[in-house]
């Protein structure tokens, strides 16, 4: 006999990178770093490596929703991340199964371009995004560009960085954290408001080009540890832990063409959180 699983569950609705630095690839080596039942729910088939964004074939939408509601009926999933949700329609499709299912932690990475600075979501997408979207979510984890379409202005230190943070998390009434790694200083620091107040997360800016799947691998891992049962300031201090251990030991493969960094979630020389 199978005993049942000891093991929980978390759930990634995104994009797959078919390079495997980014999106559902990196969501899925990120949960099985933690030890977890890691699921899937696509969006969209990139055609992608960390250099170029070639080819973006978004999923029929009634498949995204039919992949959600397949798996919340069957598994007991208690934490999920969203990542490039490519469209509006796909945003209300996720929207209409989520909303059902308010005992779920929701992190909400607002994908919108790639690390090579190609579009990963249309344009009129953000609305779905604000308006429906994020009042399900716990968490929200703009990176500053994405932070300053949110909120309609630059944020150009990390002054400005940490109001921005508590003005859309009083906004959208979730937590949000702003990934400050666009900023120029000599270290990461990431704020999170939480419930009107700011907590910094700060890490070693480190001598690497790997950038691609950050975001990605970030989300999934403080949707991982909240399936775990860690709070979510625990969650954000072993995500950025882990995250800082991939980069870290990045490695490349270099071409005629180009040398394309990767995070490096293909060993396990780090204790999960
Ligand atoms: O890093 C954002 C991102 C999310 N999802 C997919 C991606 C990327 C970046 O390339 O490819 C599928």
């Amino acid at each position: 006999m199978t005993p049942p699983s000891p093991i929980q569950c978390v759930l990634t609705i995104a994009g797959s990178d078919c390079s495997a630095g980014a999106g559902i690839q990196a969501d899925l080596k990120t949960f099985q770093h933690f030890r977890l039942h890691g699921l899937t729910v696509l969006t969209s088939i990139v055609s992608e490596t960390p250099s170029i964004v070639r080819r973006v074939d978004p999923v029929d939408p009634e498949m995204t929703g039919d992949q959600l509601r397949l798996l919340l009926a069957s598994f007991p999933i208690r934490a999920a991340k969203t990542g490039m949700l490519v469209s509006a329609d796909h945003i209300r499709r996720v929207v209409d199964v989520l909303a059902a299912h308010p005992e779920i932690s929701i992190v909400v990475d607002p994908v919108m371009v790639a690390s090579t600075g190609a579009n990963l979501l249309e344009p009129d997408a953000i609305a779905a995004y604000i308006e429906e979207l994020f009042p399900l979510a716990t968490l929200i984890t703009p990176n500053l560009p994405e932070a300053e379409v949110l909120l309609g202005s630059k944020i150009p230190d990390i002054s400005s960085a940490g109001s921005a943070a508590i003005t859309l998390s009083a906004r959208y009434r979730c937590s949000v954290l702003i990934k400050g790694g666009h900023l120029s200083l000599p270290d990461c620091t990431d704020l999170l408001a939480q419930d009107g107040e700011i907590f910094p997360f700060t890490s070693p800016r480190l001598p690497t080009k790997a950038s691609h799947g950050t975001g990605c691998t970030l989300s999934a891992a403080i949707a991982a540890n909240l399936a775990l049962g860690h709070t979510l300031r625990d969650s954000i201090a072993i995500s950025k832990n882990y995250l800082n251990h991939t980069l870290a030991t990045s490695y490349s493969f270099t071409t005629p063409d180009s040398t394309l960094h990767f995070l490096n979630q293909a060993t396990r020389p780090f204790p999960p959180g």
